[in-house]
């Protein structure tokens, strides 16, 4: 069944769901996004998404021409009309047309675009045998140049660092920041476990505020564990007792190696399988 897609406040044919080539988000990557997943026909965590969603764009100075609650609606729409059960929502808002220069006052028209499908999940193996993660000759972007807090439409960073990974024969990399230290990797935020204490790097190492961060860190707390956001570096990683990334289409997945050094001992670890489980009920609303 071709999916009906939300575009200028409508829901459209897939095959007409159209955009003008001189949107500069396609021409220059000017514009935000986020990536939902559904559970259970129910966008998970919408509002925290929709909140990052209008933080992205204040930060690019992009005035969304919807109201928050209208956002709400129109995801919750497209949702129901292609009958997503489990999946994944794509919301995306474009500068809109301009000319062929970088002058966002010569563009009009901001698009709000709502894709919901269904997604291809990481097979279950990778959950029980953990990840083998590298690290990336790519930096993550410097903050004071483009912040990676921004969830912006251009993820070339990403992308270049993502090949070294899947060049690697991997699923991620982790990515440094200009100081040396741990940021995150491609798609994913990074946690340790260390002597029964979590740690993951704070937003000042450059990452993107991660949704499912913040509720792992939440789930964390609840369980009764330390959490500690602060400066890391590969060696922590080395030296760490356990390893596991957070993101939408992971959720919370374990890592058993990075750079071929084999962490902890190579296996998932409990608390990484214990937070795995909090987050499935987590999820499933228990
Ligand atoms: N860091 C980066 C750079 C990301 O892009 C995360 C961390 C995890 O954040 P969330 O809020 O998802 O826990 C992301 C999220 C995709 C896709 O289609 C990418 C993400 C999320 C959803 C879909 O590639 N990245």
């Amino acid at each position: 069944m071709p999916l009906k897609i939300y575009l200028a406040g409508k829901l459209v044919d897939e095959a007409d769901a159209k955009i003008s080539v001189f949107d500069h988000g396609f021409l220059y990557g000017d514009g935000v996004f986020e990536g939902i997943r559904v559970y259970g026909g129910k966008a998970f965590l919408l509002d925290e998404h929709i909140t990052r969603l209008y933080e992205s764009a204040l930060a690019i100075r992009l005035e969304i021409p919807l109201s928050k609650s209208e956002m709400t609606d129109a995801v919750n729409q497209t949702i129901a009309a292609n009958d997503i059960g489990e999946g994944y929502v794509r919301l995306i808002v474009s500068r809109g047309a301009g000319t062929l220069g970088l002058d966002i006052r010569r563009t009009s028209d901001p698009q709000v675009i709502v894709i919901a499908d269904t997604i291809t999940l990481y097979p279950p193996e990778m959950y029980r045998d953990g990840l083998k993660v590298i690290t990336a000759s790519t930096i993550r972007n410097h903050a004071a140049a483009l912040s990676p807090r921004i969830k912006s439409l251009n993820y070339l960073n990403n992308i270049l660092a993502k090949i070294e990974a899947t060049d690697s024969g991997c699923i991620e990399a982790l990515m440094l920041n200009a100081q040396g230290e741990v940021a995150e990797c491609t798609g994913d935020n990074i946690f340790i476990v260390k002597n029964g204490i979590l740690k993951t790097p704070p937003p000042e190492a450059g990452i993107l505020e991660g949704i499912t961060r913040a509720a792992v860190i939440g789930l964390a707390k609840q369980a009764g564990l330390t959490v500690e956001e602060s400066a890391m570096v590969r060696h922590d990683i080395f030296v760490a007792d356990e390893c596991f990334l957070t993101g939408t289409a992971a959720e919370v997945i374990p890592v058993v190696s990075l750079d071929g050094r084999t962490i902890g001992d190579g296996k998932p670890g409990p608390v990484t399988k214990d937070l795995l489980e909090r987050f499935q009920e987590l999820k499933s609303g228990r």
